[in-house]
């Protein structure tokens, strides 16, 4: 079922199947093997930040529709529109929502876009598994998204891996390359990016950039029963099980992450509610009866 309000969504979809705490988004523009302009990226950022903030959603698919009902062709994404780059970055063109704008600053401020690097970070740090479901290409900014999602199912017969940004004179410093090189090892993901070679299901299986290698035409069910094995687990264990995975390479920015969920955890303890309620009380706050534990 579309989940509330997405019928509104051109680039994207974004279904909820029935009673399920698992949510599917999808690329939804296989005749550009699903390559992302400035919109499908807004697109993209509301549909996550819904599932980010729905309490009884607890596993995301992402993946891309197909096939292309040019050429029979499937992707995941293809990165950034390459026939919407500025000079500055990705332009809002057909849907011109900088132009609506009086203010020039705001004009200026929407021209060059590169905000898929603001997905990035928002599947980085929200408190669930995103699933990379690689139904195709997953190239450029398309392939960076996969390497940033918790985990990635690859269709055996489809799916094909490729690093073409420096062809286009891009590049993905961030999660794209460092957190790759977490994945495959430094000289693998060198080689992603310096050869530009086309990387099989198998084969990302193996280098450990992908879970798993799955016959295309059991892709999506074999996502939701990794999605049901995930979300029959408790919330907060996978919450604090993701940031602490990702702690170590985010700095502290990842030890913030963590420690938010540790105050969350610590304020519900009758120790935490002492200390609330002696000060709207305009008590001393009695700790004696809480251990110093070992
Ligand atoms: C994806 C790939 C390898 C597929 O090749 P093939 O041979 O299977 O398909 P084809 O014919 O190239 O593509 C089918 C249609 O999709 C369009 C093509 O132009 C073509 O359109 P028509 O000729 O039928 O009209 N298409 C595919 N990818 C597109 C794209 N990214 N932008 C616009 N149109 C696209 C092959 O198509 C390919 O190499 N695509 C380009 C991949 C690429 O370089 N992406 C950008 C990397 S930079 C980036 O994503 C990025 C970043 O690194 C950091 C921040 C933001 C963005």
């Amino acid at each position: 079922e579309p989940v509330d309000g997405s019928e509104a969504f051109d680039d994207i979809t974004y279904h909820r199947a029935a009673d399920s705490p698992t949510v599917r988004i999808a690329f939804d523009r296989p005749e550009k093997r699903n390559a992302f302009r400035p919109g499908t990226v807004d697109e993209l950022y509301a549909a996550l930040d819904d599932a980010r903030k729905r309490a009884d959603i607890g596993c995301v698919l992402l993946t891309g529709n197909g096939p292309s009902s040019t050429d029979g062709g499937w992707a995941f994404c293809s990165g950034g529109d390459q026939s919407v780059r500025g000079d500055s970055g990705y332009e809002y063109r057909d849907d011109d929502e900088a132009d609506e704008s009086d203010d020039q600053l705001v004009r200026d401020a929407k021209a060059g876009r590169l905000h898929i690097l603001e997905v990035q970070r928002l599947i980085r740090f929200m408190p669930k598994p995103v699933v990379a479901v690689v139904p195709g290409w997953a190239v450029g900014g398309g392939h960076s998204l996969h390497v940033i999602c918790d985990l990635t199912l690859a269709s055996e017969e489809h799916a094909k891996f490729l690093q073409t940004d420096p062809d286009v004179a891009s590049f993905d410093g961030g999660f794209g390359s460092a957190y790759l090189a977490k994945q495959v090892g430094q000289k693998k993901a060198r080689e992603v990016f310096f050869r530009g070679k086309t990387y099989s299901a198998e084969e990302a299986v193996d280098m450990g950039m992908a879970n798993e290698a799955i016959p295309h035409e059991e892709l999506e069910d074999v996502a939701l029963e990794w999605a049901d094995e995930m979300t029959s687990k408790s919330p907060t264990a996978m919450r604090m099980l993701k940031y602490a995975f990702n702690m170590t390479d985010d700095g502290m920015v990842g030890q913030q992450v963590f420690a938010g969920e540790a105050t969350r955890l610590a304020y519900m303890t009758p120790e935490a509610r002492e200390g609330r309620d002696a000060f709207l009380e305009g008590r001393e706050q009695d700790f004696s009866e809480f251990p110093w534990h070992y």
